[in-house]
């Protein structure tokens, strides 16, 4: 009920009558009046003025613990979320919350981050109030190579989210980027503590550009955000709740179907595939096309020579992406 409400002040920039509100969706108006107390206590910025009505005063901006938990469809995942205002890197605190104990599933989400990080060392940026950067504990009963076909099937997971919540055509550059016409609206990192033959734990941190309306000029040309692809604000908590529920979809697939076929539904998205790739080994430089994923999470590249090389990890370029 709470949902349709705000989709009823979401309509319009105006005031909305409790007697309105309460006709539309056939209840009373003090059961109006709990629910619109309900929102606010969740942070939605909702006006209330006597003979007027309800108003709602942005949103979008609304995102905190309460607004991601309310409705969050997970068994698992995100059960336990931790939301802060801002983090070194939301990685580095779950990395943090693990070794004092932390269970499997454990969420943390912030609005900032002032050290995120990429891949390799490099930076990822996470300014306030327009993304969506959190990080998941995973506790999984598995060896160290399974690591890298987690953090596909978790990409999976965000893709599938995108095109759900957004109606865009996300696609995943392979391993784990995902894009919107060609450009990078979200970067996944994931990080393990492990002993020789098991997994301790893994981390896997996810960023996307939501409301992002522009990027800083060296990541402008391959950059993009949910709100420039769709020209809508987004609102986060609520796109962040559809993430969660198909991540851990895809996850629980992987681990728990023995038949699981979420490396094909993976390959169906990949936008890798079939293009031409670059990589480079042992000093040398490669070119082929590449060809399927196998099942330890490789791209499988065609040389030119016929002969197939499985790249496992580093960098890959895609021709025609950024
Ligand atoms: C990634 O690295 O794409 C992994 C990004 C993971 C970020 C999440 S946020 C939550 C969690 N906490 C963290 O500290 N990290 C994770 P990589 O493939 O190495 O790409 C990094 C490159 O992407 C940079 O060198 C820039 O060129 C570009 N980049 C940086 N910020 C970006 C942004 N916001 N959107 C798109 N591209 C960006």
């Amino acid at each position: 009920m709470k949902e349709k409400i705000l989709n009823i002040l979401k309509q319009t920039d105006d005031y909305v009558s409790g007697e309105e509100i309460s006709q539309s969706l056939g209840i009373t108006r003090s059961a109006v009046w709990k629910h619109i107390k309900a929102l606010k206590e969740m942070g939605c910025n909702i006006d209330s003025v006597t003979n007027k009505g309800y108003r709602l005063v942005d949103s979008s901006a609304v995102f905190n613990a309460n607004a991601i938990k309310d409705g969050l469809k997970t068994h698992c995942i995100g059960k336990e979320l931790v939301y802060l205002k801002t983090v070194d890197s939301t990685n580095d605190e779950v990395k943090r919350r693990a070794a004092a104990g932390a269970a499997h599933g454990l969420v943390v989400v912030s609005d900032e981050q002032t050290v995120g990080k990429g891949r390799l060392g490099r930076v990822w940026k996470s300014p306030k109030g327009s993304g969506v950067w959190f990080s998941i504990l995973v506790r999984p009963d598995t060896a160290p190579n399974e690591v890298a076909v987690i953090t596909l099937v978790a990409g999976l997971g965000v893709c599938n989210a995108i095109r759900s919540f957004t109606g865009c055509n996300a696609m995943i550059k392979w391993p784990n980027d995902i894009i919107i016409n060609n450009k990078k609206v979200c970067g996944i990192l994931t990080e393990m503590n492990a002993e020789a033959d098991r997994i301790n734990y893994a981390v896997i941190g996810i960023g996307i550009n939501v409301n992002t309306d522009s990027f800083p000029k060296e990541i402008s040309h391959k950059a993009t955000s949910l709100k420039l692809e769709t020209d809508s604000q987004i609102m986060r908590a609520d796109f962040l709740k559809e993430v969660l529920y198909q991540t851990e979809k895809c996850l629980d697939d992987y681990f728990l179907n023995v038949n699981s076929t979420i490396l094909k539904e993976y390959s169906a998205k990949c936008a890798t595939l079939g293009r031409q790739v670059s990589f480079e080994r042992n000093g040398s430089s490669y070119t082929g096309v590449a060809k399927s994923i196998s099942k330890k999470g490789e791209l499988v590249v065609e040389l030119p020579d016929l002969s197939n090389a499985a790249v496992g990890s580093g960098e890959v370029t895609v021709q025609g992406i950024y």
